[in-house]
């Protein structure tokens, strides 16, 4: 007998269905099997930057990629083919405690990296990155850092406290095995990059791009170099792009939009070669989807994460 069922799987892509990541299975976290990219939400979101809303990312983030294909036509390639991914789900965050929250990210990170996986985590805000680069770096013997961001995020504290979104590159310049020659921010413009982060990141040795120099060098030859030097040396590299360092205009959804930023074409193409680098961890962090009215702006993230993925499959 056949199936009233049969025929509407299609339906069921866009339409219906509980959102996973690009509609991947979801499993637990330590029984990921053969896929080679885990997703990971990271709903956490303590707020320093006084526009929240990022914690609400990775629920917008898979249901908007359920409208992807995994499929290119420009390359005639199939990306869950080449790269088989679960959602993992979310890392249970621990609003009052951040040092709690960093810990049970590491050991997510940790546990997908361990089964020879590559973690990919959708945020939330950018102090996720400090516990995501800890349980990455803790897999491999030296680790480099590149950041996309619009900000420098080198500040040593926020009025004391050291796990916020203004700290995830000091954070990750103090890991023991990340040398801060191999830390390096692509990507700065705008108005909110205070004096002391600049000092800061000159005395640590960590490397940054203004956009006035990327527009210079051109974006292909700027890129290259920073994952050069994030790369040198390295047993490992990981890959943390802050939304905000795309142009208001095309990212909206986001606590500190910033005009002046990469178009999204510009964005698209930094995914891609940032996948070539072969990270061992990624994140996409900063979709916060109460100022994406139009929903464009989680759109874009969800075609970062697969010209990043798609570029895994490059290298
Ligand atoms: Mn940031």
């Amino acid at each position: 007998m056949t199936s009233p069922m049969t025929g509407l799987e299609e339906l069921r892509v866009i339409q219906s269905g509980v959102a996973t990541f690009f509609g991947r299975p979801l499993v637990r976290p330590e029984e990921i099997g053969a896929a080679r990219c885990a997703m990971v939400g990271i709903p956490w979101d303590e707020g320093n930057a006084g526009r929240n809303g990022a914690n609400m990312g990775p629920r917008a983030f898979r249901d908007a990629s359920s409208w992807f294909l995994g499929y290119d036509a420009q390359r005639d390639f199939d990306l869950w083919e080449a790269m088989p991914t679960v959602d993992v789900g979310d890392v249970p965050v621990m609003p009052p405690n951040a040092e709690r929250t960093m810990d049970l990210i590491a050991e997510h990170v940790r546990t997908v990296r361990r089964q020879g996986a590559i973690p990919f985590s959708v945020g939330g805000n950018h102090a996720l990155a400090i516990g995501a680069a800890r349980g990455a770096a803790s897999t491999v013997g030296r680790m480099g850092y590149l950041s996309i961001d619009a900000h420098l995020d080198t500040a040593t504290d926020w009025a004391g406290e050291t796990l916020t979104s203004g700290c995830p590159t000091m954070r990750a310049a103090e890991i023991p095995n990340v040398d801060p020659a191999n830390v390096v921010v692509f990507g700065i413009h705008g108005w909110l990059n205070p004096k002391d982060q600049v000092q800061a990141a000159a005395e640590k040795g960590i490397t940054w791009y203004g956009m006035e120099k990327i527009e210079e060098l051109g974006i292909e030859r700027a890129i290259a170099q920073a994952i050069e030097t994030a790369s040198d040396g390295v047993d490992g590299l990981y890959v943390s792009f802050d939304l905000d360092s795309v142009d208001a205009s095309a990212f909206p959804g986001t606590g500190t939009p910033e005009p002046g930023g990469f178009t999204s074409r510009e964005t698209l193409k930094i995914a891609r070669l940032l996948g070539r680098a072969n990270p061992i961890a990624m994140d996409l962090v900063e979709i916060a989807p109460i100022y994406d009215l139009s929903g464009i702006s989680v759109r874009l993230a969800c075609g970062v994460a697969m010209e990043m993925l798609s570029g895994v499959c490059e290298a």
